[in-house]
């Protein structure tokens, strides 16, 4: 067994009794209240999922294990001449919460490569697909084609409840390790003319994606930083909650995260970083030549508006301040891209659209999140076709909500089925007031 599998298991040892206790002492202990607006409005802010792989902070934004996005980024080892950690360490620290050494990041590393081998057939079932196909729909259909290989389900009648976690963190680790390449072969088969490049051994994840990309450095930390970013934002936004619901069904992690990834391809979520630079490219055709100004930004940022349109990339359901994973990539750029004409523009939006969305006065949080600045980056080191880039997001979403329900296994969480009510319940309530 590998030291991350079998720390794992210790930490699942010892975190079992906490929820046990909860769920037999303190059963009753109300934490939260249901209103009508929530009801109708998406469930928003009711406090009703556990995890404890990430926290976020309506102000200060995300935690992983505890640890805001500097400090993970600070105390994880990094990749050998880069000036990110690599994803094999993260994905240690999600699963445990504990930070890897040097040697067992290393194993981590070597372990992924056992398991990265891609079954032919999924290269078939793509290559099947219509040229038009997006590629979410592509990525979410090699994960699905992968299920029938699933050891969850494969074992499922001859493991035991408290072993779920086994078979589970088993697929959750071999889709990991697989992703990277799928995604690689999506790209190069839909833009590149098939022209596919092989995985090279020896490489940790980042490495090995911009490798097979055939995008050259710094696009290797590009992607590390990338698929950290994106990996984790707690259990209530629509791909881990995707994900969860559907593993609650003890389905496994392929039907489970193909799920969630079906979630992440809608524009209000995470295709809104593919919309972010469709709408710029639509602005820039406006603009016929012209230079964006804070003036001819904020007509087309009203023109949206009046359209009945979102600012894609501005927002967020839980959110009230600046995305601190957009900040962290606007560092990125400040160091790298600093007088790119793209970043410019986008640090213009970031000047005018807050104050335009707050002029409106619909949205809740006028700052911009994740998606408004990731395009840019990938747009710079020429990774132009942006209907990909949900993709991107993808393979690091995979890191939060597949070590997620593995711990879901581990900790025996049961079916999710909220309740539903009808209108004229509501209604009676209402009457009730
Ligand atoms: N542009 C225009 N209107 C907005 C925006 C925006 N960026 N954000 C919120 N609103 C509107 C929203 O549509 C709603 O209008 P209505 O009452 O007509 O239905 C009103 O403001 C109140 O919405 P909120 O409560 O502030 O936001 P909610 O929690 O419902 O939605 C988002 C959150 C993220 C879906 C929303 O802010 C949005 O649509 N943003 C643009 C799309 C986007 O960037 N999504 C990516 C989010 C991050 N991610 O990667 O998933
Ligand atoms: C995410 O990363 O999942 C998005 O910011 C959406 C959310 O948290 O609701």
């Amino acid at each position: 067994m590998t030291r991350l599998k079998s720390l794992l298991l210790e930490k699942i040892q010892e975190h079992r009794p906490r929820i046990q206790k909860l769920t037999k002492e303190f059963a009753d202990v109300v934490i939260d209240q249901v209103t009508i607006s929530q009801t109708i409005g998406g469930a928003r802010d009711i406090h009703s999922l556990v995890t404890d792989i990430s926290y976020l902070d309506p102000q200060e934004g995300i935690r992983f294990r505890g640890k805001n996005i500097p400090e993970t980024f600070a105390a994880l080892p990094k990749a050998a001449g880069g000036e990110y950690p690599t994803v094999e360490a993260f994905w240690f620290f999600l699963l445990t919460g504990d930070i890897p050494t040097q040697a067992e990041t290393d194993e981590v590393l070597a372990d992924f490569q056992s398991r990265a081998k891609v079954p032919p057939y999924v290269f078939e079932v793509l290559r099947a697909m219509p040229k038009d196909s997006h590629p979410m729909a592509m990525l979410s259909t090699a994960v699905l084609a992968m299920q029938k290989d699933s050891i969850f389900a494969s074992k499922y009648h001859e493991t035991k409840k408290n072993d779920y976690w086994d078979t589970m963190y088993e697929d959750a680790s071999n889709l990991v390790a697989r992703l990277p390449e799928i995604a690689a072969f999506i790209y190069r088969l839909k833009y590149k003319n098939g022209d596919i490049i092989a995985p090279k051994p020896g490489l940790d994840m980042g490495a090995n994606f911009a490798h097979m990309m055939g995008i050259a450095k710094p696009y290797d930390d590009v992607a590390r930083m990338y698929f950290i970013l994106h990996s984790d934002h707690e259990s209530g936004n629509v791909s881990a909650h995707a994900t969860h619901l559907v593993a609650s069904a003890l389905s496994d992690a392929f039907y489970s995260f193909s799920a969630g990834l079906n979630g992440l391809a809608g524009p209000l979520h995470g295709l809104a970083n593919q919309e972010v630079l469709d709408w710029i490219m639509g602005f820039q055709k406006k603009l016929n030549g012209a230079e964006p100004t804070e003036e001819n930004v904020k007509q087309a940022l009203w023109d949206t508006l009046n359209s009945g349109h979102v600012i894609p990339g501005y927002g967020h359901a839980v959110l009230r301040r600046t995305d601190p994973r957009y900040t962290a990539q606007m560092e990125f750029c400040l160091k790298h891209l600093p007088n790119d004409p793209l970043f410019k523009l986008v640090n213009t939006i970031y000047k005018v659209a807050p104050g335009v969305l707050t002029e409106q006065g619909k949205t809740k949080n006028p700052w911009p999140n994740v998606d408004a600045q990731s395009g840019v980056i990938q747009w710079y080191y020429g990774l132009k076709e942006y209907d990909f880039y949900t993709v991107l997001f993808g393979v690091g979403r995979a890191l939060g909500v597949l070590a997620n329900i593995t711990w879901d296994r581990a900790l025996g969480y049961p079916l999710e089925r909220p309740k539903s009510v009808t209108t004229a319940m509501l209604e009676e309530w209402a009457a009730k007031g």
